[in-house]
């Protein structure tokens, strides 16, 4: 069999120490194209492995938040220059444990190099500002300070570029991290965590706990994490919603999309075909980025889903590590079940399923949980399968008549994370860039692939109006302090002796 290697076993990483869960339950991790191969065993935790994470990186708190900012940003780089030295090792491992194609996992990891040489920089940049006070011989400034202890609870579609999304910032910020990884990838999640202790990351400043959602709701609950960051349904981050609202908790959600592509009749067809493809294909379509609805004007609708379907049939399913492959597994079998629903769903709204709509079970392929390529034809708004997120290799064609319908179609579904349209016509691409309900919107490229050094989250029911990544991501991880300093050396009373000598 392709890869395998023997199964890692390991306990949670607690005060730099390994920890056997308190419970002694265990899960393993397993080979979504090849049920059969075991990846690694983990223990099941609970709210005792947690309250233990977050003791331990209380106690760790006070010696990272008063190391110099350019020291814990040599740290993080020295984190990034690690992962690049073992990116291919680091990605076939991800192929592995999670499915998607060996090409995309060396993506997913150069992210996550990406994310720490960006925000390694920040230790030598974090300004504050210093402000004009109101008053004569009086000084004003501000400074960014640390959270605290901060929760991260991360999916498994992105195993190691979400999590170095917000651990990375969290540390260069002075935070220290109680971490919670996907039950489905957490080897993926234990070897960034070793890169970091590598690098330099003192003992207790990121501690992880490996489990389900149980450990994630301890996580979310404990009283000593300030703040949580969390990648997830929109189901799950309503929850959290309500339990950090009741807490006064910080908490930043990053959730579903229903993103979708336009493509107008002036597009460039060949284009917006391949766009389509990878954005709805790329990553098995398991992205909150995926392309799930094709947004067509109707002159070229019959071209359009004609190139796509026969696209669409070409590509290739099968083992990730293998040369050629274009579609991987999807995560598990529930996954499978679920994207399997949503074909037997469109077909009973009366849509026209043009391909695909199965799982595949060809050979090798009955090891693993492959889903053939889907595309639906004949979609409105209204259906569920234009509305809710599969996360799955299944897209929408819904047909347009203008310009004006196809962004109120585009805007019609409760998520607003990604909207593209391909047009050739800049009064078009300029009025969707206007118009588009979306944190992210693409002219001539498909819905996925965001940058780290742009802001990436969604509106509406996407998330809770945050963002990661980008050139403010210190924002979401500090907190700023007002510093005056009166040097006059009498009372001065603000708002009252603005005009006294
Ligand atoms: C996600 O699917 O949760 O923009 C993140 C993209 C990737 C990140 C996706 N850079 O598609």
């Amino acid at each position: 069999m392709i890869g395998e290697q023997q199964a890692v076993e390991t306990g949670n990483l607690i005060g730099g120490e390994r920890r056997a869960g308190v419970s002694g339950r265990t899960f393993e991790s397993r080979n979504p194209a090849h049920h059969g191969e075991i990846i690694g065993v983990f223990p099941q935790s609970s709210a005792a492995d947690v309250d233990a994470a977050v003791v331990s990186a209380q106690r760790a708190l006070a010696g990272w938040r008063s190391t110099p900012w350019p020291r814990r940003g040599e740290v993080i780089l020295a984190a990034a220059t690690i992962m690049e030295q073992r990116k291919e090792e680091l990605a076939r491992l991800m192929t592995r444990e999670m499915g998607k194609v060996l090409t995309e996992a060396r993506g997913d990891v150069q992210e996550a190099i990406d994310m720490g040489k960006f925000i390694a920089g920040e230790g030598r940049r974090a300004f504050g500002e210093t402000v004009p006070s109101e008053l004569r011989n009086k000084w004003a400034m501000t400074m960014r300070q640390p959270l605290g202890v901060i929760g991260c609870v991360t999916p498994w579609n992105f195993p190691i570029a979400i999590p170095s999304w917000k651990i990375f910032p969290a540390l260069m910020a002075g935070n220290t991290v109680v971490f919670k990884p996907a039950e489905d990838t957490p080897l993926c999640a234990l070897r960034f965590v070793e890169i970091l202790e590598e690098a330099g990351v003192p003992a207790g400043v990121i501690n992880t706990v490996f489990g389900n959602e149980e450990a994630g709701d301890a996580v979310v609950r404990h009283p000593g994490t300030v703040a949580i960051f969390f990648t997830g349904s929109a189901d799950t981050g309503r929850l959290i919603a309500a339990t950090c609202g009741s807490m006064l908790k910080k908490v930043s959600l990053e959730l579903g999309g229903k993103n979708g592509i336009v493509v107008m009749d002036d597009a460039d067809l060949e284009l917006a075909v391949e766009g389509a493809l990878w954005g709805a294909f790329g990553t098995a379509g398991q992205r909150c980025t995926a392309s799930s609805r094709l947004i067509v004007q109707r002159k070229v609708l019959g071209d359009f889903t004609d190139a796509l379907v026969s696209r669409t049939r070409a590509l290739r399913i099968g083992n990730g590590l293998v040369d050629g492959v274009d579609v991987g597994p999807v995560i598990n079998e529930t996954q499978l079940r679920r994207i399997h629903s949503y074909t037997e769903i469109g077909v009973q709204e009366g849509a026209t399923l043009l391909t695909g709509g199965e799982v595949a079970r060809d050979g090798d392929l009955a090891e693993g949980f492959f889903y053939a390529p889907t595309v639906f034809a004949g979609v409105t708004p209204a259906m569920r399968i234009a509305q809710e997120e599969i996360f799955g290799p299944t897209t929408a064609i819904l047909p347009v008549e203008s310009l004006a319908e196809a962004i109120t179609t585009a805007n019609s579904t409760q998520f607003g994370l990604s909207l593209s349209i391909y047009t050739n016509d800049l009064r078009h691409a300029f009025l969707a860039i206007h118009e588009l309900e979306a944190g992210i919107v693409y002219v001539n490229a498909p819905t996925i692939g965001a940058e780290i050094q742009l802001p990436f989250g969604g509106t509406k029911n996407t998330g809770n109006g945050h963002r990661e990544a980008g050139g403010r991501v210190l924002d979401e991880f500090s907190e700023w302090k007002s510093i005056y300093i009166d040097y006059s050396g009498r009372l001065q009373r603000a708002q009252i002796d603005t005009d006294a000598q």
